[in-house]
């Protein structure tokens, strides 16, 4: 079956400077390496009339989110900086939904948990999914064991089927299984485990 249609979407989720390039400040070993199968991916997903969308974390200076204001983080894509704005060689085709802006944890690109009170609150993007007659998203991008496996887990919660790009992820490892265990816990909601097609010329 084709991955993409009229009725599936790209999640292109957080290939943002401060993830995805070495001297960002939470930098993802292995992020550089998927920037060109997440590029053939949004291509191919917008020849076949799929929408494409993106994620990116955006912070503000001060959050609950940041290891100085008590959180576990170092300071990272901070709305507006150059560490929030996309991979200089992310294609970019399509919208994107900004979460965090009013310093929850936001982790999943579908909803933002105040970290202190706990309280979730979604943002747009389930709406434009549905707007698009989206039934079928596929996920990839940073980080595999924090906002990607959030944002697919929410994905399938919301009743989307699901299917995760293996070899277009990659994990922060605070823990060395952190990404095992991510994965697992993405096969056990229903997602498909799937791989990318490879890159374009
Ligand atoms: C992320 C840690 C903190 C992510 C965001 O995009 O996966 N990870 N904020
Ligand atoms: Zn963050």
């Amino acid at each position: 079956m084709e991955r993409y249609d009229a009725t599936a979407a790209l999640i292109i989720v957080d290939v943002q400077n401060d993830f995805a390039v070495p001297k960002g400040s939470l930098f993802v070993k292995g992020a550089e390496q998927i920037i060109p199968l997440v590029n053939s991916e949004a291509r191919r997903a917008e020849e076949a009339g799929a929408f494409v969308v993106y994620t990116q974390d955006w912070h503000p200076e001060s959050t609950p989110h940041f290891a100085k204001d008590g959180g576990i983080w170092p300071v990272h894509c901070v709305a507006g900086t150059w560490g929030a704005d996309f991979h200089p060689e992310l294609v970019v085709v399509g919208p994107s939904v900004k979460k965090g802006s009013n310093g929850e944890d936001g982790y999943s690109g579908f909803t933002m948990r105040d970290p202190e009170t706990g309280e979730t609150t979604p943002t747009e993007l389930e709406g434009l999914l549905r707007e698009h007659g989206v039934r079928k998203v596929v996920v990839a991008g940073l980080a595999t064991d924090y906002c990607l496996s959030a944002t697919a887990l929410d994905a399938r919660r919301l009743g989307f089927e699901t299917e995760v790009l293996q070899d277009a992820i990659a994990a922060v490892n605070l823990q060395p299984e952190d990404e095992a265990k991510a994965k697992a816990a993405m096969q056990a909601a229903g997602c498909v485990m799937g791989y990318c097609f490879g890159t374009l010329p």
